[in-house]
């Protein structure tokens, strides 16, 4: 065999700065105690990464269910490098859950594959409203805080994959 070169794959990943991005994030209004703490925690983040006030709008809506036409709406704008999806389903005698879940899950992944604009999707999907609020800041974290890191990686990675050339450094290849 010929004496090989060690090979090192080149890296593109997304890093965690966030100024000059433009976020949005929509929120659902129903179980609002929750959705509003994982609000406070992606808007937490965006701020500590460096994203300004005129830089990220929240949008509310009804329920879940809503989330991903208002989403493909603001990815279509052209207006935001990433988006979040913030909502929270809780499980009830009938199957309603099971179709707001899985049609708010399906709707977002359509908007953000239709767009090609991140959709972080911060939607808890739960049993008991214990499990909701361990993850709205208590025992498991805040989910919102989480989609908001996410948010920022995603946006960079996407930006660096836009631009035409070597996405590892950003620079445009030379026309020859
Ligand atoms: N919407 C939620 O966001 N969470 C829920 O737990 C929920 N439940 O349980 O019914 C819910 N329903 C409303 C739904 O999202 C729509 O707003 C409604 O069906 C109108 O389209």
């Amino acid at each position: 065999m010929a004496n090989q070169e060690k090979l090192t794959p080149v890296s593109i990943q997304g890093n965690l700065a966030a100024e000059g991005l433009r976020f949005g994030i929509v929120v659902s209004r129903f179980n609002s105690f929750i959705t509003e703490r994982l609000l406070q925690g992606a808007v937490d983040v965006l701020a500590r990464a460096g994203a300004g006030s005129r830089d990220v709008d929240t949008i509310r809506v009804p329920g879940a269910f809503e989330l991903p036409i208002t989403a493909k709406k603001l990815a279509a704008s052209g207006r935001y490098d990433a988006l979040i999806a913030i909502g929270c389903v809780i499980r009830g005698e009938t199957t309603h859950y099971d179709y707001v879940c899985s049609e708010t899950a399906r709707g977002l992944q359509l908007a953000q594959m239709d767009t090609g604009v991140p959709i972080l999707f911060c939607v808890l999907t739960c049993d008991t409203l214990e499990q909701a609020i361990d993850r709205a800041g208590l025992k498991g974290g805040n989910k919102g805080f989480e989609a908001g890191l996410g948010a920022v990686e995603m946006a960079q990675l996407s930006k660096k994959l836009r631009v035409a050339g070597n996405p590892s450094t950003g620079k445009k290849r030379r026309r020859t």
